[in-house]
């Protein structure tokens, strides 16, 4: 190994360690949060689209302990974003890509799905995923190129390749938006009427980490962002499994409309059924 691409390996094995240790700390106070009574909560844009004391509270914890481990990061979260209404744009500067709880609305009606999702993108590519379930006591995570970790164990999806033998995950919550109705109540009827099971759990981050440890075969969901998606895609794709766009194109982060699925040939199937089910045009639900 070169001694920069020695210095680079190192370098994400130290920002790797830092969050790890930085998101587990997260976890007592945001779990007596959950525990002691239903948290208060505001709208944000919408009835659906909502947040608690405690994203807040956790985001400024994991962005003020990165920010003085590694003073050169940026960083994307769902909160700075929701209080600025700027996206910020992507570079190459290691940025830190943060859903402080996804799954907010578990967490407000105390369903035990909810996690803190932290991803690191370097030079535009996604090196580290953490996903931290405090009420399961579930520590999902990777680095690029060393594997996917459940609780310091070894993770992998399930070497499915057909539909009807795979248990599909689908976010429902999504046809709220008129906007998107009809796509999605199309693509959920196509792609689970071939497959062995359908479920919904409300929090994006954590399913892809039920596909990259086996519960479930595959996911589709667009319209979310990067900070629902950045963690888990690494703990993904660091399980074998295969995270692409919608039309089979190369996944974006920053546009994060995806097929994630155990194995190629299942991926492949979801993408058909997806483009059969976008050519019904005698249908409407508004
Ligand atoms: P959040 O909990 O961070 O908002 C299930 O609802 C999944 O979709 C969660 O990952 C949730 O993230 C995400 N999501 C994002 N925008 C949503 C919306 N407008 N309605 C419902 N879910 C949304
Ligand atoms: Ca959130």
């Amino acid at each position: 190994m070169s001694k920069n691409s020695e210095d680079f390996v190192n370098s994400i094995q130290n920002y790797y360690d830092i969050a790890l240790q930085l998101v587990m700390k997260c976890g007592p106070s945001v779990r007596d949060g959950y525990s002691s009574k239903q948290a208060d909560y505001e709208q944000k844009s919408s009835f659906y689209d909502l947040v608690t004391k405690y994203d807040k509270e956790i985001e400024d914890m994991l962005v003020a302990g990165l920010q003085k481990a590694f003073p050169e990061s940026k960083f994307i979260g769902e909160e700075s974003v929701a209080a600025t209404g700027q996206l910020p744009e992507l570079t190459d500067a290691p940025t830190w890509i943060i859903d402080p709880i996804d799954g907010t609305t578990n967490f407000i009606h105390r369903i035990p799905h909810w996690c803190i999702s932290v991803g690191l993108s370097i030079n535009k590519e996604l090196v580290v995923g953490i996903v931290y379930n405090p009420i399961a006591n579930e520590m999902y995570s990777a680095r690029k190129g060393h594997g996917a970790y459940l609780n310091g164990q070894r993770i992998h999806v399930r070497n499915c390749t057909a539909m009807n033998d795979a248990v599909l995950a689908y976010e429902i919550s999504l046809i709220h938006s008129i906007r998107v109705r009809d796509k999605n109540v199309k693509r959920l009827s196509k792609l689970g009427a071939h497959s062995a099971g359908i479920r919904c759990i409300g929090s994006a981050a954590l399913t892809l980490c039920y596909v990259a440890r086996g519960n479930f075969d595959c996911y589709h969901v667009e319209d979310l962002q990067a900070w629902d998606i950045a963690g888990a895609a690494v703990i993904l794709r660091e399980a074998g499994g295969v995270l692409c766009h919608t039309k089979g194109d190369e996944f974006q982060i920053m546009k994060p409309n995806l097929v994630a699925a155990a194995t190629p040939e299942l991926a492949k199937i979801m993408i058909g059924l997806i483009e059969e089910a976008d050519a019904i045009t005698d249908f409407t639900f508004k």
